[in-house]
């Protein structure tokens, strides 16, 4: 097999497409925040796209990693051995698929080893756009929109001299920026959450005044924050995957990626200081990108975590694996159609019928496999983006709120860190602090409803609802989920 870098690029096997311009002859003018694999297989994609065109080679990646750990690290090693490069193998359902390398991360800065360097690296007046991918949990916004200024990281953050969070690295770019003359560059958010946009500047702008008034009220003024919605299911890669997807395209890539091949990306057209010739290479630019957004997350992601939590505690790994099983995708058919549907204005010429049944075909790809374990982690920031619009809407409308109640009972009962066989897992819930968790341990079935999680759903004024979740975690309990689950299909 051919080890991956520039010079062995063009003795790659015939099948493996490689970057179809000079890499040396591109500059970074995007860098982007936690270089995960969906910004990999997802925005890295396009960018690759674009840099094919004609002028448009000072669009190339400067990835900035933020975690301080062992697999950051290690990440960080691979990519200056690899020169940057990786394989994305993409694969559509009846198995066909499509490898290539992608060149779009010309560059790689570990935030965490030199904080400094990262910052320098931001303020340079060639980036002109600044993208992230730092999860749902990762805005530090509650429920109303208020960014969390007293939360430790956040408040120890403000007080170093040399800040270590997006939040702190964006801001002390953008104060040498405009100490320089340099001007601003564009805030980019490409995380699943509603109106991310909006989120993203609150956060920023939020964290920029406490630290200096002067310089966040220039941000106010200077940076826009387009809202996007993005879409490509990438699941985390294993050893095992590693081996299997090296072994299909005959290069032996270290951090090797997989996807289906479905992608979509939608974007705000608000951009402070331009952007590349994306709408040339599939993304949509749009004055609103809300309702896309609503469908999106109500929809696909909703369906995801309302697949994932159930089918875990039934003991399947992956997702495929779920949805062969009619009780489940009975579950999902039901929620998209009755529940999350009728409260969604689709943008024009969007039909949600044929939206929802996408969804299903997507997630029953046997190749793409995606661990319910990945899909179910970090669940208390995720289920309020995902299933508040929908359980407020049925709750307002008074209809049938039972599939939700068992979404929600089946999250508390996954708190328990075990499947139904008594399998235990390792709970991945970042934004649930241990006070938290400790409510849906409790023998008062309906404590776990008092959770921030939930804090935004008005439950308090629908008691039938928190009745319903403590039946159906009880019957989960004594009937199995399958049980509870064909009861409530009837
Ligand atoms: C998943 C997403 O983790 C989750 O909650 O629903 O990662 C999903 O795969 C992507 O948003 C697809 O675009």
């Amino acid at each position: 097999m051919t080890p991956l870098s520039n010079a062995t690029l063009k003795q790659l096997p015939p099948q493996v497409l490689t970057p179809a311009y000079d890499r040396q002859k591109t500059t970074p003018g995007i860098a982007h925040l936690a270089v995960g694999n969906f910004h990999r297989a997802h925005q890295a994609l396009y960018v690759d796209r674009v840099l094919a065109r004609d002028g448009q080679q000072d669009w190339a990646i400067v990835g900035i990693g933020l975690r301080d750990n062992e697999r950051e690290t290690r990440r960080a090693a691979i990519m200056a051995e690899q020169d940057g490069l990786y394989t994305l193998t993409e694969f559509a359902t009846d198995g066909e698929h499509t490898t290539r390398v992608l060149g779009a991360i010309t560059e790689y800065v570990q935030a965490a080893k030199d904080r400094k360097a990262a910052i320098k690296r931001l303020a340079d007046p060639a980036i002109k756009i600044v993208s992230l991918t730092i999860t749902e949990g990762g805005y530090y916004v509650d429920a109303n929109g208020q960014f969390l200024l007293n939360d430790p990281a956040i408040a120890e953050d403000l007080k170093r001299d040399v800040p270590e969070t997006a939040f702190g690295l964006v801001t002390e770019a953008l104060r040498l920026r405009r100490e320089r003359g340099v001007g601003p560059f564009t805030v980019m958010t490409c995380d699943n959450l509603r109106d991310n946009g909006t989120v993203a500047r609150t956060a920023f702008c939020t964290y920029a005044t406490a630290r200096d008034a002067e310089l966040g009220a220039w941000i106010k003024e200077n940076v826009t924050f387009p809202s996007t919605m993005v879409d490509r299911i990438t699941p985390s890669v294993s050893a095992d995957d590693v081996a299997r997807l090296d072994k299909l395209s005959g290069v032996a890539d270290k951090m090797p990626l997989f996807a289906e091949d479905f992608t979509q990306w939608v974007v705000e057209e608000s951009f402070c200081a331009g952007r590349p010739e994306l709408e040339a290479v599939g993304v949509q630019f749009t004055s609103d990108v809300a309702p896309y957004e609503q469908v999106k997350l109500r929809m696909l992601n909703a369906s995801h975590s309302m697949l994932a939590l159930p089918g875990l505690l039934m003991d399947y790994d992956t997702v495929p694996d779920a949805m062969a099983d009619t009780a489940l995708t009975t579950l999902l058919e039901q929620f998209l159609a009755e529940d999350a549907s009728p409260f969604i204005t689709p943008p024009d010429g969007v039909s949600l019928q044929d939206y929802a049944h996408q969804v299903l075909h997507r997630f029953r790809n046997p190749a793409v496999g995606d661990q319910l374990l990945r899909i179910a982690s970090d669940s208390a920031s995720k289920l309020p983006v995902f299933w508040t619009d929908t359980v407020k809407g049925i709750l307002h409308a008074g209809k049938d709120h039972r599939r939700l109640a068992f979404g929600v009972a089946c999250f508390l009962e996954y708190l328990r860190g075990e499947t139904e066989s008594h399998t235990q897992y390792k709970l991945s819930e970042p934004g649930l602090p241990a006070t938290a968790k400790a409510l849906a341990l409790e023998d008062d079935l309906a404590a776990g409803l008092q959770m921030p999680v939930f804090s935004g759903w008005d439950l308090a004024n629908y008691p039938d609802f928190a009745e319903d979740v403590v039946a159906l975690r009880k019957d989960i309990r004594d009937q199995g989920v399958r049980k509870t689950l064909t009861n409530l299909a009837l």
